[in-house]
């Protein structure tokens, strides 16, 4: 739900799995598509183990198992602000943050018997990380996320904040149905998870990160994520203490940037717990997750999934860059870190 409940689910997650290097289908030729100058790379589909069983891996990580996809062709990057703005001004597209819910749409999603909300919720607003100035519990996201009325895609941290010198960041506060209708209008579709992380993966077999098995360092970063001790003090070692521009950390093995931090981003599976446990044959092929979400803290609100953590991910905290983390958001809710990217299917 388009509320700060939605902040609860924070970061979380684990990793590890494989795929030759080079992969075999790196050999085959991609198909010709016409959106392949668009800033978009083919990764070559193939088998992979999803899942961790590592040390770091939550519990909806497992089992590992094995996982086909089929090729298809992937932003490079992180849509971003300018790219938005362009479907913005195409469409007329209103995002979901920009708009007031209905004391009805709240309704919807909490538990019956829960007091209606109250008039000052129901306002246009998107949830803005907001550090506070002191160490605090961990379990207390409510303590640095902010329910932001104005704050949206244009004014990322809420009025008086905008997109000067942000066109190439990627864009934020986008709900899973702002993104769906990116990708529609772009003639492209969101990933399955199983895609996003076979790409995130980069054609590497078994390995912790997008990058391989080198320990996170606060002192050599490789992706934008958060240096220092959460979610107060942001050492700021990668330069970066929100978003970054697109492309500001070397590629993974497929030519994307990104798959680890920055932004999360969303994918098209409905969000469970289970779903992995529900795999029973030795091979998944194509898997496009299950037919409706479940999250048993907040049963009443539809999820999807996200992936690649952002730029507020630590090793103390979630770790959730790891190519294996997965996490449900509701559908309705846009943060100051959430985002996405598109794939395409090849030209038949
Ligand atoms: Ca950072
Ligand atoms: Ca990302």
């Amino acid at each position: 739900m388009k509320t700060i409940l939605a902040a609860a689910t924070a970061c979380a997650l684990g990793g590890a799995a494989f795929v030759a290097w080079p992969p075999k289908e790196r050999a085959v030729q991609p198909p010709p598509h016409p959106m392949a100058a668009d800033g978009m790379v083919w990764i070559p589909g193939g088998e992979f183990t999803m899942g961790s069983e590592g040390d770091e891996a939550r519990p909806v990580e497992r089992p590992a198992h094995r996982v086909r996809v089929d090729g298809f062709w992937m932003d490079a990057t992180e849509v971003t602000n300018a790219q938005f703005r362009a479907f913005v001004e195409a469409t007329g597209h209103v995002t979901t943050a920009e708009r007031a819910p209905t004391r009805e749409e709240i309704m919807e999603q909490v538990p019956p018997g829960t007091p209606p909300p109250s008039e000052d919720m129901l306002v246009a607003a998107s949830l803005v990380f907001t550090p506070p100035e002191a160490p605090v519990p961990l379990h207390r996201y409510d303590l640095w996320w902010r329910w932001v009325p104005g704050a949206d895609w244009r004014h990322p941290e809420g009025p008086g904040s905008d997109l000067e010198g942000r066109d190439d960041h990627p864009v934020v506060h986008v709900s899973y149905d702002d993104a769906a209708a990116y990708a529609r209008w772009a003639g492209k579709r969101l990933p399955t998870e199983a895609e996003w992380e076979f790409a995130a993966r980069g054609g590497l077999e078994g390995k912790r990160f997008t990058w391989g098995d080198d320990a996170v360092s606060d002192d050599a970063p490789r992706a934008n994520i958060w240096q220092g001790t959460f979610p107060h003090a942001n050492a700021e070692r990668d330069g970066f203490p929100r978003t970054a521009p697109v492309r500001s950390f070397p590629e993974n093995g497929y030519g994307l940037h990104d798959m680890a931090g920055n932004v999360w981003e969303w994918c098209s599976d409905f969000s469970r717990p289970d779903t992995y446990r529900t795999r029973r044959d030795d091979l998944t092929v194509n898997p496009r997750g299950p037919k409706t979400s479940l999250d048993p803290r907040d049963p009443h609100a539809p999820k999807r999934v996200l992936r690649g953590g952002s730029f507020l991910c630590h090793d103390s905290y979630c770790s959730a860059y790891r190519p294996s983390a997965r996490r449900g958001q509701s559908l309705d809710t846009g943060m100051s870190h959430v985002g996405f990217r598109c794939v395409k299917d090849p030209s038949k």
